[in-house]
């Protein structure tokens, strides 16, 4: 009886989108909408309204609202106010929110071969990272998000992750050894800090700041922009720049919604998701330059120089394990990559 009552659910759910987009779908389901329709798309992130997602949002919400003629209206809810990037995510795959901006963090959730992106020092720099994600095998790893209910539109950017703790300096992988650290919900992330002797603990963002300042956990991993803009100076004495992954984050928008939308919105969502990629990355790298100074003017003692060698052959084994779920073939080409 329940299954009959959900799978109801789903279909009058299903004719009532179809019934929205009729006019212009011509039964294919892939547009939808009426030229004089307008949509109201809320899009979620976890980090402040001091960040760089915030920041590029802003911007990405201008030019969208513009270019729509005031069609689409984009809402932006920062700082978790619409959950965790998991469970963000998973409202995107019900249809019950229009949009997210997430790391790629939790994405091991949806759709795993997404994930190849978080093994540790795939990425030389960010210029080989942008390569990468903008080119052939950018847009093929976006396309694995089509099965899930999702519509990856373009590869924004976290940033390099770096190490903060209360324990002590860490110079080396040595030093990793016995601190509980959170990481994103990411399998490789884990097992590369347990490489290292490290207790990972993996929790959504929202939970984060608490864990640090009631010392449940002794240290974290994020992006210098994350960091600052998340005050985690105030709860964080060390700071090590490791750079052990390179995080991007995507722009998603549910497929449910996507395919309600005329085809002329599909387009302009999609080119502005992509010039906003540019944008946001532009402040990614100011926030980069400018923040390790404001961090360290903030009392936090950072380790420039680690012993980045030891780190690289410490999550080895991770590649070992890892290279039977992506394929050599696909990782070389990565770090190939110019
Ligand atoms: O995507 O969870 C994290 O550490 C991420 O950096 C954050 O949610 C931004």
């Amino acid at each position: 009886m329940k299954k009959w009552l959900l799978t109801g659910a789903a279909a009058l759910l299903t004719a009532g989108l179809a019934a929205c987009g009729d006019e212009d779908t011509g039964g294919d389901g892939e547009a939808g909408g009426n030229a004089d329709e307008t949509f109201t798309l809320s899009i979620g992130h976890t980090l402040a309204e001091t960040s760089h997602y915030q920041e590029a949002l802003y911007e990405f919400k201008d030019m969208i609202e513009e270019r729509s003629d005031g069609r689409i209206e984009i809402e932006i809810f920062a700082d978790g106010a619409l959950g965790g990037e998991r469970e963000m995510i998973e409202s995107l795959q019900m249809g019950d929110q229009e949009m997210v901006l997430t790391s790629t963090g939790p994405m091991s959730g949806f759709a795993e071969e997404v994930t190849v992106v978080d093994l540790p020092f795939l990425f030389r720099d960010h210029d080989h990272a942008h390569g990468v994600l903008d080119g052939e095998i950018g847009q093929d790893l976006l396309d694995e998000l089509d099965p899930h209910g999702l519509v990856g539109l373009a590869w924004w950017e976290n940033g390099f992750r770096h190490l903060t703790n209360n324990d002590g300096p860490v110079h080396g992988p040595e030093d990793v050894d016995g601190l509980s650290l959170r990481t994103m919900e990411n399998d490789i992330h884990m097992a590369a800090f347990r490489e290292m002797g490290g207790d990972p603990t993996p929790m959504s963002f929202t939970e984060l700041f608490t864990a640090l300042q009631q010392g449940v956990i002794d240290g974290q991993e994020n992006p210098i922009p994350v960091i600052y803009s998340s005050r985690f100076y105030e709860v964080q004495d060390h700071l090590s720049l490791t750079g052990h992954v390179y995080n991007p984050s995507i722009l998603i928008v549910s497929e449910q919604v996507y395919e309600s939308m005329p085809e002329d919105l599909q387009q302009i969502l999609r080119e502005t998701a992509e010039e906003g990629a540019i944008i946001e990355r532009e402040i990614v790298q100011r926030m980069e330059d400018d923040f390790i100074t404001e961090l360290e003017e903030e009392g936090m003692e950072v380790v420039h120089d680690v012993d980045l060698e030891a780190f690289i052959d410490a999550v080895q084994p991770v590649y070992d394990e890892y290279a039977d779920v992506f394929g050599q073939d696909l990782i070389d080409a990565i770090m190939d990559h110019e």
